[in-house]
């Protein structure tokens, strides 16, 4: 890797010992382990995750009974993977995502499938969104009919991380206690019960896992409801709140790399004879990408912190932390490709990879329009 990255934040009072500690075993174990080849991102996805399991970096990504999910860790842990190897932060994210809903309100038995995700044993999906329902979550129409015993469902869903590979999946469905967001509710479908298929597998221009689901009248136990019937909104959100700082903490980290590669190409490209670091132009394309990322390392630490602080609702910190921190890294990666020249946009240089992998951020756990419209509603007082 190019150059020392700064790792300055890390003094900063939102942090506690065990982070700082923590930061700093994670940064060896990547040093030592990433990245992994991805020819085969379902291979590598699976590798990845008994890797993080057995390294224990898991553990972090579920809340056992009485324990609260600690943001912060999960940002430092994001923001450090992302910087070593995106697909071993999706791989780590998606375990959290995945089992969020049960780390939050799960039951004893439902719990047990957390165990076997921060071990490594399983692998776990969040299925939420569907063709006619991404931004617009109460438009869910997948149906979860009540049944003798249990629930029995039917719908699609898509662009479903970690579709075909996954293990065990938290599934959100329309119950029809009220309409829109009052009616729906959240289930734990593990990918062994019939019914459920995966249609299509989704080529995408950062590969990892993603998939089409069917359900086609999978039958799940009343045991599979998780929370109360008709919680599923407000449950979804609640995970979201969570997560979703930990999506501007991966834009981070991958803002950083892109910061370290130009940093070290500007001091080793030479132009008339001097370093380009040398040009007052490039300096301040640098100094915008620095600025850039130490405005989102704060606006994400300040959400992970204000959350870990036992902060019910953090709605606006997290969607400012999400909405800046994937903008910036766009704008960073995108100036790290320019001082790059033609190799910016060669394959195997790292700021390709970069520019592909920071795309999507913009877009999933909640587009920067809709992490807009949370932050307006706050600001508005609606
Ligand atoms: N925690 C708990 N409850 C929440 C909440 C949160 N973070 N956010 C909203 N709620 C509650 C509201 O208080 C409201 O409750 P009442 O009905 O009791 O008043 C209810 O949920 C409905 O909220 P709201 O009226 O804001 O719902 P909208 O349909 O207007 O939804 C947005 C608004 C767009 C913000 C929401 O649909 C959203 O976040 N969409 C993006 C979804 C997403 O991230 N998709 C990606 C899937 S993962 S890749």
């Amino acid at each position: 890797m190019a150059g020392d990255v700064d790792r300055s934040f890390l003094d900063w009072p939102f942090f506690e010992p065990q982070h700082r500690d923590l930061a700093a075993r994670l940064e060896a174990w990547c040093a030592a382990n990433l990245p992994v080849p991805h020819d085969d991102v379902d291979a590598a996805c699976r590798t990845l995750v008994a890797m993080l399991g057995a390294g224990g970096w898991l553990r972090h990504t579920g809340a056992s009974e009485g324990e609260r999910l600690d943001v912060r860790t999960l940002c430092l842990i994001r923001e450090t993977l992302a910087r070593h190897d995106a697909l071993a932060d999706f791989a780590f994210a998606m375990q959290g995502l995945g089992m969020g809903a049960v780390s939050l309100f799960g039951t004893d038995a439902q719990r047990a499938w957390l165990d076997r995700t921060r071990s490594g044993a399983a692998i776990a999906a969040f299925a939420l969104t569907e063709p006619a329902s991404g931004s617009d979550v109460a438009a869910t129409s997948t149906m979860a009919e009540k049944v003798a015993g249990g629930w029995r469902l039917n719908g699609t869903k898509t662009y479903i991380s970690n579709g075909g590979i996954a293990d065990i999946h938290v599934i959100f469905a329309r119950t029809g206690e009220a309409p829109g967001a009052r009616g729906l509710s959240a289930f734990l479908m593990p990918a062994d019960v019939p019914g459920l298929t995966v249609t299509e597998r989704i080529e995408v221009m950062a590969p990892h896992p993603l998939a089409t689901l069917q359900l086609t009248d999978a039958q799940l136990p009343d045991a599979a409801l998780i929370g109360r019937a008709g919680d599923g909104f407000k449950l979804a959100m609640s995970v979201l709140d969570v997560f979703r700082s930990t999506v501007g903490a991966a834009a981070l980290g991958l803002a950083r790399r892109a910061l370290q590669e130009a940093l070290a190409r500007s001091a080793a490209r030479r132009i008339q004879g001097e370093p380009l670091a040398a040009l007052q132009m490039v300096q301040g394309h640098l100094a915008d990408m620095a600025l850039k990322v130490d405005a989102a390392a704060l606006l994400v630490y300040r959400a992970a912190w204000t959350k870990d602080q036992g902060t019910a609702r953090i709605s606006r910190e997290a969607a400012m932390a999400k909405l800046y921190a994937t903008e910036a890294a766009q704008e960073v990666i995108d100036m790290a490709v320019q001082l790059h020249g033609g190799d910016g946009v060669r394959h195997g240089v790292k700021v390709e990879e970069l520019y592909r992998e920071i795309r999507a951020l913009r877009i999933y756990e909640g587009a920067s329009d809709v992490q807009r419209v949370v932050i307006a509603r706050s600001v508005l007082g609606g």
